[in-house]
């Protein structure tokens, strides 16, 4: 069931398969307090990933920048607080992975339709990179772009399905990495969607 891809990049495939419906449970949860939207980058950019957060903090996007902030733009209240079972399957991954002791305080929640693509990053905006990186993958498959530590670096293609797990960290942490535009197909328990649980210590 474990697959190093890479130093410090693991593959738990069909991790979270019995943790699903209680995964899209919450999700829909969680943004009907904090509903998903399309953050604009600093460049005037709308973002074709739509997202929420969870936690005691959350990733934001906008014309001043990108951060974590304690609370949610959108209505001015904290974000949801991180649902037990993400706390739980996260740190049970991390651990499966190698991390102990892996404690979130950011779950950021993805929301992609078909078309939807995220262009190649680095997640730098964590105070701490030692920590690892939990992704949960849930609803449409996805083509997954592992990249070096330069943006120029080739990059290995990974298809991600539903209950897939991808725990990253190490020498890995600040690889560049982004997903393809998602094929237009529709899954049993989402339809035309596919979301992403990724979970930081941000603070
Ligand atoms: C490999 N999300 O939100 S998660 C993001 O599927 C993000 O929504 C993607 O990248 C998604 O920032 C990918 C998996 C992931 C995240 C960070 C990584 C893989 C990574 C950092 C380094 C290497
Ligand atoms: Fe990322």
């Amino acid at each position: 069931q474990r697959e190093d891809l890479a130093a410090g990049v693991v593959l738990l495939r069909g991790f979270a398969r019995e943790q699903t419906a209680s995964l899209l449970l919450a999700v829909a949860q969680i943004t009907q307090a904090s509903p998903f939207r399309q953050m604009s980058t600093p460049g005037g950019y709308r973002m074709s990933v739509a997202m929420s957060n969870c936690g005691a903090l959350g990733w934001i996007a906008d014309s001043q920048g990108y951060r974590y902030a304690a609370r949610d733009p959108l209505n001015n209240h904290a974000w949801p607080a991180m649902p037990e079972v993400f706390l739980a399957l996260a740190r049970s991954a991390a651990l499966e992975a190698g991390f102990a002791d892996f404690l979130p305080d950011v779950c950021l929640i993805n929301r992609y339709a078909p078309g939807t693509k995220l262009s190649m990053h680095q997640d730098k905006d964590e105070a701490d990179f030692s920590a690892p990186i939990v992704s949960i993958s849930l609803g449409l498959p996805a083509i997954f772009l592992l990249g070096g530590l330069q943006r120029n670096h080739p990059s290995q293609r990974i298809g991600l399905s539903h209950g897939d797990v991808l725990v990253w960290g190490g020498p890995a942490r600040l690889r560049y990495h982004g997903v393809l535009a998602l094929k237009q197909d529709s899954h049993a328990e989402l339809g035309a969607c596919r979301i992403n649980l990724t979970f930081r210590q941000a603070a």
